[in-house]
């Protein structure tokens, strides 16, 4: 199997079908062929994904034999994909089918490090968590748009540059290679990736830098048929924030926080519709309570904010518990705050053990809402209070710089031999057993 194949199959393009059958992975294990993997943040947000995808691409075209098999990872588990909605959105868009995607949880990279097998180009951070600690001896390169950390060694190759996408790095990098490698499929994808993490190239968004200007204008160049700034920018947007295609379990999940205090465990969690309508989503009660139950929480707040055409926003929020005791005292610590005031009005509940609220108050965001609740639940203002906690996954961010990984625990079974025939399967088209796809 060539490998370059692998990944013109996966960005869409010029595979070879001949091409795909002619060497096995058993060949590359038993020629103990390396797997350099491209992976971006553990926030996998679009940055992070394109990044990887486009840059493996890029290497698996252009590295000179014995080739290694390019792969490029998302920083992720593969059910948390669907939380990233501005990364399915452009990958559907542009014809890029999930199940053509590796994902962390599909990979054991330190079975493949302890192999000798692996090479690790980061892009998009280049801080490892602790849990990846043994990887960085794999690390061969690094691209990222925020200031060094820490050193690597001098083998190491670093292209480290304070841009407003690392995706101008990768596009740079192709740039520089030889010509005609950059496909159309890979091209939208880095066009969009720039001018999402740039804010539409607007100087007041105070992102961008002339190195991205430059790289959208050399891609629209190439690539006359790219859509326009505004299209492109308007729908990553929206799509960032549409939930519309979650379930209730991962519109819970998408923007989740923590905190405990007494022996329980509250979650706040963003919810990116209006109060009401979410509500009364069709069994909103069942997955409200088995979301609670199944991760120990004894109550949930959600917390909606929306933006008008001023870009003022409006917040809502319901208190969601089954012990009627807890719920009423957190209800009544956010009416009667006064660190801030948060002028809750009641708003009409369908349900007995939820109660919803407009606030007046639009300035209180969540952060400044987390500890009256934390001081609701453990009695003392900061005291006695346990740590916020960011659940994993993390909030789309524009910079990930996450302590631990999510998946410090969770790092599946899965041997070289498995991922490098589940790699073949794919260049083959062969959906691999159990896929959705
Ligand atoms: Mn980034």
């Amino acid at each position: 199997m060539a490998p370059g194949c692998v990944l013109r199959g996966l960005l869409g393009g010029r595979c070879d079908p001949a091409g795909l059958t002619s060497h096995t992975s058993q060949e590359h294990i038993q020629r103990r062929q390396e797997v350099h993997v491209v992976m971006g943040n553990e926030a996998c947000d679009l940055d992070s994904a394109v990044s990887a995808l486009a840059l493996a691409f890029f290497l698996a075209e252009t590295s000179a034999p014995p080739k290694a098999a390019f792969i490029p990872v998302l920083n992720i588990p593969r059910s948390d994909f669907a939380l990233r909605t501005e990364t399915t959105f452009l990958l559907r868009e542009r014809g890029i089918p999930d199940s053509s995607l590796i994902f962390r949880d599909e990979i054991d990279l330190a079975g493949l490090h302890r192999a000798g097998l692996l090479s690790l180009t980061l892009v998009d951070h280049h801080v490892l968590p602790g849990a990846d600690a043994a990887l960085e001896e794999a690390v061969v390169d690094v691209l990222d748009h925020r200031p060094l950390e820490r050193e690597w060694a001098p083998s190491c190759q670093l292209t480290v540059e304070l841009v407003g996408s690392c995706a101008t790095l990768v596009m740079e990098r192709i740039a520089q290679g030889p010509p005609g490698v950059l496909d159309r499929t890979t091209a939208a994808l880095l066009h969009g990736t720039i001018l999402l993490d740039s804010i539409n190239l607007s100087p007041a968004g105070g992102k961008v830098t002339p190195r991205d200007v430059a790289c959208v204008s050399l891609l629209e160049s190439r690539f006359p048929e790219l859509p326009d700034h505004d299209s492109v920018y308007g729908a990553l947007q929206a799509a960032k924030f549409d939930v519309s295609g979650l379930t209730t379990e991962q519109m819970l999940r998408k923007d989740l926080k923590t905190v405990s205090s007494d022996g329980h465990v509250l979650a706040i969690s963003g919810i990116y519709m209006d109060i009401e309508l979410f509500l009364r989503r069709p069994g909103v009660l069942q997955d409200l309570a088995a979301f609670c139950c199944s991760r120990g929480y004894s109550a949930l707040v959600a917390m909606t904010v929306s933006f008008n055409e001023r870009h003022e926003p409006t917040r809502q929020l319901a208190v969601y518990g089954q012990h009627e005791a807890l719920r009423s005292t957190l209800c009544r610590a956010l009416e009667e705050a006064t660190a801030p005031a948060l002028h809750l009005q009641a708003l009409p509940s369908p349900w007995p053990c939820v109660s919803a609220y407009a606030q007046g108050n639009a300035l209180a965001s969540r952060k400044k809402v987390l500890p009256i609740l934390r001081a609701a639940l453990g009695g003392g203002v900061g005291t006695a209070a346990g740590p916020e906690e960011e659940v994993a996954p993390p909030p789309t961010p524009m910079n990930s710089l996450v302590e631990e990984s999510p998946l410090a625990q969770a790092v599946p079974p899965v041997c070289p031999q498995a991922v490098l025939e589940r790699v073949s399967r794919m260049a083959a088209q062969q959906p691999p057993p159990g896929s959705d796809q």
